[in-house]
């Protein structure tokens, strides 16, 4: 069961006094504001009544066991011919549900820039998958191997995420679940294999809290949101679910903490097992879909329709394709129909939304993926599909663009009758070509076009034959935002040449006073 104590009532009442602390000898205290303790089997509720009563005791729970209930469809490889248009990845033309939520006029603006991280809370991720290797978030501030906290986080070689089934820093899916859903939100796209994500950009932070059945408890759900909001996560996406739920406090104050650090946390509206004994009725609250700053989300279907098994209630407050949803499972290939393969759609937009914006909160993102949803069902907000079926291209459209570029400190470039600088690049790390331009104010400055999807770049070069001659010359270069709503913009890099006819005039003297290093 957890417990979490009141302290101040335990300081007014004397600490021992309260007869409390010699009931949690042996406790398990992990840092999470509450403790895991062990009671004989059948006690449980008993136990819990009798601490209940004690003043000093904030909450005593069970420790909830909750569930992934998804298996895959397995699918055959067809050999698909990849299409001639992009996307390449040959499965793309069986994913009805990304052109459904127009992905592909979304992927205009961004395809999801590298620095997001969405931490999939769920059974790991197959970290050796050809189509999810490289968008492994790793992290910076730890060694691996070598039994130690290098970062101090409280995780030994916690180097790409943390097991918390198994307690160790390497969390490999032994259950398909998580890997299936990050290729959702976030497989590498374009790359003319297999499938496409929502988010072809963003890291996957795995973190495994449900086992090799498919359970999780609510201890390794608490354990793995703390986890990813203190180390990085910009989205969780909270897969595992339960509906016979007393009291969500245990969960709801990681979750809060996580949204206070600016986290935005996404789960399915949740989906009764119809071969349950005693199945939940079609609208009762699922968690930790129900709770507050959770990102309820319902499943649709092909037709925009509500599938009988999407959880309906007043807590739901988006809907995104969950029907039939393609992706990795076994080594291969297969669909799912939940609603939590319904929010790792709505993951992977908040990830696109945050690169064309990372200044926003996660209530904006959820804002701005609501109001752009499309109203499906009755009019307005109802409880089948919350306040409609996202829309990514205009969630995106709709994201104010927050323009950064690389680098902004300036070029130094130095140019000699028989030599030709080499070209630089000014970098936009987060939105493509079409989101913004660049311009200098003189002839010899040469901006080349804009290259490539998130991140998207131009070359500068230099027209040797356009300088006026020998000398220092200097020009800016203007970088602006093309979309309809902008800040941080525009952006002015200045661009220096010094143009000599030979240039060991140049370098000599800086090597004589040292300076070449800085130049
Ligand atoms: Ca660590
Ligand atoms: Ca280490
Ligand atoms: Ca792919
Ligand atoms: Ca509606």
């Amino acid at each position: 069961m957890l417990l979490r104590e009141d302290m101040r009532v335990l300081d007014e009442l004397d600490g021992p006094s309260t007869g409390l602390r010699p009931a949690l000898s042996g406790a398990e205290v992990a840092g999470l504001g509450f403790m895991l303790l062990s009671v004989p089997k059948g006690q449980e509720l008993e136990k819990i009544e009798e601490l209940k009563r004690n003043p000093a005791v904030e909450y005593a729970e069970p420790n909830y066991r909750f569930r992934v209930l998804d298996t895959a469809v397995v699918e055959p490889h067809h050999g698909l011919r990849a299409p001639d248009v992009i996307p390449n990845d040959p499965y793309y033309p069986s994913q009805w549900n990304l052109p459904k939520i127009k992905a592909p006029a979304a992927w205009d603006i961004t395809t999801g820039s590298h620095r997001v991280v969405i931490a999939v809370v769920d059974s790991g991720v197959d970290l050796d998958h050809p189509e999810l290797e490289d968008k492994i978030w790793t992290n910076p501030g730890e060694i691996a191997g070598n039994k130690v906290d290098d970062d101090k986080n409280g995780y030994v070689d916690d180097v790409h995420g943390w097991d918390f089934v198994n307690l160790k820093g390497e969390p490999q899916d032994d259950y398909g679940h998580g890997t299936f859903v990050a290729g959702i939100a976030a497989a590498e796209t374009n790359n003319a294999n297999l499938i496409a994500g929502v988010s072809w950009g963003a890291q996957i932070m795995p973190v495994k809290v449900v086992d090799s059945q498919g359970f999780s408890y609510l201890w390794n759900m608490a354990s793995g949101i703390r986890y990813a909001s203190k180390n990085g996560a910009k989205i969780i996406h909270l897969s595992p679910s339960l509906y016979s739920f007393v009291d969500p406090q245990p969960l709801q104050d990681p979750i809060n903490d996580a949204h206070n650090k600016g986290v935005l946390i996404v789960a399915g509206s949740g989906d009764p097992n119809p071969k349950d004994p005693e199945p939940p009725a079609p609208d009762a609250y699922q968690y930790p879909a129900s709770l507050d700053h959770v990102v309820s989300v319902a499943a649709t279907n092909q037709g925009d329709g509500h599938p009988e098994f999407s959880t309906h209630n007043d807590r739901v407050d988006i809907a995104a394709p969950g029907v039939e949803i393609r992706s990795f499972w076994e080594g291969g290939y297969g669909w799912i129909s939940s609603t939590r393969v319904a929010a790792a759609h709505v993951s992977g937009l908040a990830a696109l939304v945050w690169s064309v914006n990372p200044t926003l909160t996660p209530d904006e993102v959820e804002s701005i993926m609501e109001a752009t949803a499309v109203d499906v069902g009755e009019p307005g907000r109802d409880d089948d599909f919350g306040h409609g079926r996202i829309d990514a291209s205009a969630a995106v459209r709709a994201t104010t663009h927050h323009l950064e570029i690389e680098p902004d400190e300036g070029f130094y470039f130095l140019v000699c009758d028989d030599c030709d600088p080499s070209p630089r690049k000014i970098t936009n790390p987060n939105t493509n070509c079409s989101t913004w331009s660049a311009t200098a104010t003189a002839s010899w400055l040469s901006i080349g076009p804009c290259e490539g999807y998130t991140p998207s770049s131009v070359a500068v070069s230099i027209y040797r034959d356009k300088l006026p001659g020998y000398g220092l010359h200097t020009a800016v270069i203007t970088v602006t935002s093309t979309m309809t709503s902008s800040v941080n913009n525009p952006k002015t890099i200045p661009a220096t040449v010094r143009y000599t006819s030979q240039c060991w005039r140049n370098y000599l003297p800086l090597l004589l006073t040292g300076r070449l290093g800085n130049w």
